[in-house]
């Protein structure tokens, strides 16, 4: 297989570039990171050095630039078996369900912008915490519906498309079912997480608008 390097953009605050990096790692295949700081001067140049979508993450294969993280986890999905549910049901909602979690929850994203650093309990605004309610719904049911411990039993591609949102439910206090409470706990325990995890925590570069958001310091 050719050589991969994920491009990835800060590991505090860049939930894409955090998504198809957990899925490298339970593909469980070799790969390198190059991670590029956003919102310094210069940075955008950068990103569109390496595709026209001037965006993280981009998995590099060989001389080949793939950007966005669903299509990197497809990729990834056809290179190495298990990462999609077996069942060929489950797959096509596992897979429909990252797209909204791509597309949706805007309120969600805006108000609570993903920073692990940040542990706050202020309160958030409505339409923040009515489109947190509705993941929470929906992770509930699926975990319902398959017996726990992640959204379609085994682990895949769409628990690494949540993991972003998990670490918001809790770094801004956002009230959750005991569901999804302990389903957070998992991604949140997981061990690949908790390598990127910490990796955030002693990284100097900071985003001081996002630190800020709701009483935070920069
Ligand atoms: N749909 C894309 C979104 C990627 C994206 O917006 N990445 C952000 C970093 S988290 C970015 O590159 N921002 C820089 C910019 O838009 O200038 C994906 O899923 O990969």
């Amino acid at each position: 297989m050719n050589k991969l390097t994920l491009h990835i953009g800060n590991k505090n605050y860049s939930s894409w570039s955090m998504r198809p990096w957990l899925v490298l790692r339970k593909s469980e295949l070799p790969f390198s990171e190059n991670l590029i700081q956003l919102d310094v001067p210069g940075f955008k140049d950068k990103l569109l050095a390496l595709t026209d979508a001037g965006t993280v993450p981009v998995l590099q294969i060989g001389d080949d630039m793939l950007p966005d993280s669903l299509a990197i986890s497809d990729w990834l999905a056809q290179a190495v078996p298990n990462l999609w549910p077996k069942d060929l049901n489950d797959k096509e909602r596992a897979r429909a369900l990252c797209k909204q979690m791509q597309t949706d929850f805007g309120d969600f994203r805006e108000h609570a912008p993903m920073n692990l650093r940040r542990r706050t309990r202020t309160e958030m605004p409505k339409s923040c915490l009515a489109a947190a309610a509705k993941m929470d719904a929906i992770f509930s049911d699926l975990l319902n519906e398959h017996d726990d411990p992640f959204l379609f039993g085994d682990w895949c591609i769409a628990d690494a498309f949540a993991t972003p949102y998990a670490t918001r439910f809790v770094s801004y206090g956002i009230p959750r079912s005991n569901k999804a409470d302990t389903y957070i706990s998992e991604l949140m325990g997981d061990e690949d997480y908790l390598d990127w995890e910490a990796d955030a925590m002693v990284e100097v570069w900071k985003l001081p608008d996002t630190d800020m958001v709701y009483g935070g310091r920069p």
